[in-house]
């Protein structure tokens, strides 16, 4: 912990403050080349190179980037970050960057720089696949959701645990508001692509099934303290390259339902599959790539399960479903009957979430960048409007989908129409 009061890091102060703590690791300041390269709506990222390597060092700012200092947030979130990077980092070995130094008092975090890795949400806009995704990102669902919960968790640690994450108050009601609740109103940061998305908003609003659901996915997010989550895992919190997928950014993380990472992060592909009309200069010339997004999102929910299955018949030594009651009794049959229902209420929370959070990125105040990059705003809007009412399908009929089938017929449907 540093003695000295928060200040904010410049790309001219960082050499001189973090001289010390750095030189071993990437040489000596005097050589170093430092760029601030944040492009998310909430902290400063730079990335320092030196004579024998290079960190990324991230700090929090004291209110939402994205917003403006009329938006104060707290600078804790980098301490439920750094927390939830050494928990992910012992659930899924290698996925997560390695934390060199972390100095609450700055709320600023030394890490890997994971490079040549990109931001994997700039690839969907451009088109680039990558081998092995769905595989890496369905593996750390398993991996991080199912072993921190009451399935793998001692009851002392978890209740520690869920204590710590509970603090993290303002970045939740971010998501609680955010995602459950500005996209179903008129809310003061709402926005979207007026006037041609003007009619289908003004349905959703006045769709009562919708906003029964949306609050009903909320009281889960609130209430239903399963696992911890990463809290905000979209395709902007992945970076990628050459067969290598890592996941960054959790300080959103709080224990919330099984459901909710893997449901955002479907969300976000499905996004992705109905922007790539809006890069076509021909029409169909993005076919084997939007393909490719649904192929991964469906990967990622085949590879979750099957993972989580196998941690559930291997590792289920925490406080639920104890195997005393089940394998102990020869009643193996009965965990598993167990296991296909957690599994099936986490497939229904996941598709509900996954459609609030296509609204949200398309209502309200924090957009993705493969819509808002499409420069024609009638394309925009045709994109937009597509994933509008899948998530409208999504949220308010999830109990009914049976499987990934489901989706990709829905996704498919909606697309060669076009939404309007
Ligand atoms: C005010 S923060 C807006 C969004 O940015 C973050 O990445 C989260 O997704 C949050 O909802
Ligand atoms: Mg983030």
């Amino acid at each position: 912990m540093s003695e000295t009061p928060y200040t904010v890091l410049t790309v001219e102060t960082l050499p001189a403050r973090l001289g010390a703590i750095l030189a071993g690791r990437i040489g000596p300041p005097a050589g170093w080349r430092v760029r601030e390269v944040g492009d998310g709506n909430l902290n400063l990222v730079f990335i320092v190179e030196g004579a024998s390597g290079g960190v990324v060092v991230k700090q929090a700012l004291p209110y939402v980037r994205l917003v403006g200092e009329s938006w104060p947030l707290p600078l804790k979130r980098s301490f439920f970050e750094y927390h939830a990077l050494t928990r992910q980092a012992q659930r899924d070995p290698g996925r997560v960057p390695e934390v060199y130094h972390f100095d609450e008092g700055q709320a600023l975090t030394v890490m890997e720089y994971l490079s040549p890795h990109k931001i994997l949400r700039r690839d969907l806009e451009a088109g680039v696949k990558h081998e092995g995704l769905g595989r890496q990102l369905g593996l750390f669902l398993g991996r991080t959701l199912f072993r921190g919960s009451d399935l793998s968790m001692k009851t002392a640690d978890r209740k520690a645990d869920v204590a710590l994450f509970s603090d993290n108050v303002a970045l939740c009601d971010i998501t609680e508001q955010l995602v459950f609740t500005d996209p179903y109103y008129a809310a003061e940061m709402n926005r979207h692509t007026s006037p041609q998305l003007d009619g289908i908003v003004a349905e959703l609003r006045a769709d009562v099934d919708l906003k029964v659901a949306a609050q009903q996915l909320k009281l889960k997010f609130c209430n239903h303290a399963e696992t911890l989550v990463h809290g905000d895992l979209h395709t902007g919190s992945i970076m990628a390259h050459g067969g290598d997928a890592r996941v960054i950014d959790p300080e959103f993380a709080c224990y919330g339902p099984f459901g909710f990472d893997i449901g955002m992060l479907i969300a976000n592909f499905l996004m992705a599959y109905f922007a790539q009309g809006g890069y076509e200069a021909r029409a169909g010339e993005r076919d084997d790539f939007r393909a490719w997004t649904l192929d991964v999102a469906e990967e990622v929910w085949d590879v979750f399960r099957a993972e989580f299955s196998r941690l559930w018949r291997t590792e289920r030594t925490g406080i639920l479903y104890p195997a005393a009651l089940y394998e102990d009794q020869g009643h193996g049959l009965a965990a598993e009957q167990a296991l296909a229902a957690l599994l099936h209420e986490i497939w229904v929370d996941a598709l509900g979430f996954a459609g609030v959070e296509m609204h949200r990125r398309i209502l309200g105040l924090a957009h993705i960048a493969e819509f808002e990059h499409i420069e024609n705003a009638d394309s925009r809007a045709r994109c937009e409007a597509k994933a509008l009412r899948l998530g409208r399908w999504l949220a308010v009929n999830r109990a009914g989908i049976l499987g990934f089938v489901d989706i990709r017929a829905a996704a498919t449907r909606l697309e060669a129409e076009g939404a309007s």
